[in-house]
């Protein structure tokens, strides 16, 4: 299995209404999490940030969208370097509209290989585009770029995007998900286990078909973990916080089981807002969720 990770760090809050989520790559990297991993027996090599343009063109209904563009194309590029040297690109944000990037890129790598599937970790959809949106908040359309259903320009970089398939999709831990966006959602058919789902069928027979999902018929499974998933008494560093979310251990069974999967080949962690937090409890939550994700791929 891959023993080598490159941590690729996105001072990213162009996508966001709040600011503070460009350090979260520095809250995560402060929890401990380079040190950490090198004593699970990794090879870390630690990529540094991607930083954005200090300004850029706007409109109502995408917001710095020309930041959120750049920043995109840069990390596509790292993820695809990441990958053609065989190593697990770990993502850390940086708001959400950065998966637009990462995910694209893993995609179009795998692309001959039956592409991959996407596990979403998330109090939101992220399946605006730039029809449906009510904020112009680029962080809440991510999922429906990377899946073709726009805004184009958030994946679409020239190279022919290999877009992933809706039936390898799954949404977990929705609780505020924009009406449109929900409707969107179901016409597209996103597999959607939300909070209340999660009650029911308790989070490991949820994970488990979610893994089933998005690895059926891939080459494997991107994570994409927005820590808002995460209830806010347990992470309070975020800025979309919506209540009555995921426990602390309904978030590490769903990465321990993803990484017990053998099925991860890249990930995302993001929405680490340290201004925000509480003495960078949210920081050290991101930190230990990521090695709990990538904790059995050494065997
Ligand atoms: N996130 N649905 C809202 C919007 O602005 O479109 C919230 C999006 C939040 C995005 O947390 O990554
Ligand atoms: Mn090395
Ligand atoms: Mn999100
Ligand atoms: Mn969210």
């Amino acid at each position: 299995m891959n023993k080598s990770i490159d941590v690729i760090g996105v001072q990213m809050d162009f996508g966001a209404s709040k600011r503070g989520v460009a350090m979260g790559p520095a809250a995560i990297r402060y929890a401990g999490l380079l040190d950490d991993l090198k004593g699970m027996g990794f090879d870390v090599h630690d990529k540094g940030d991607i930083l954005p343009l200090l300004r850029g063109k706007t409109s109502e209904t995408m917001r710095n969208y020309e930041q959120v563009i750049d920043v995109n194309r840069k990390l596509y590029d790292k993820v695809t370097t990441s990958l053609s040297r065989g190593r697990f690109p770990l993502v850390l944000g940086g708001d959400h509209s950065i998966a637009a990037g990462s995910i694209s890129a893993v995609s179009k790598a795998y692309q001959d290989k039956g592409g991959i599937g996407v596990i979403w970790i998330d109090a939101h959809g992220d399946w605006n585009n730039e029809e449906t949106t009510s904020t112009g908040n680029m962080h809440g359309m991510p999922f429906s770029a990377v899946c073709g259903y726009g805004p184009d320009c958030m994946v679409n970089y020239g190279q022919d995007p290999a877009y992933i398939k809706v039936k390898n999709c799954v949404q977990i831990a929705g609780r505020d998900i924009d009406p449109k966006e929900a409707e969107r959602m179901k016409e597209a058919g996103i597999t959607v286990f939300p909070i209340n789902m999660i009650d029911e069928l308790g989070m490991p027979t949820v994970i488990r078909k979610a893994i089933e999902i998005a690895s059926d018929e891939t080459s494997g499974i991107h994570l994409s973990f927005d820590i808002d998933a995460v209830t806010p008494e347990v992470a309070p560093g975020t800025g979309t916080m919506v209540h009555s979310g995921l426990t602390a251990r309904e978030s590490f069974i769903a990465v321990e089981l993803l990484a017990q999967s053998h099925k991860l080949l890249s990930m995302d962690m993001v929405e680490v807002n340290p201004i925000l937090d509480e003495r960078n409890k949210t920081g050290i939550l991101a930190s230990k969720l990521i090695q709990s994700a990538l904790g059995d791929i050494v065997y």
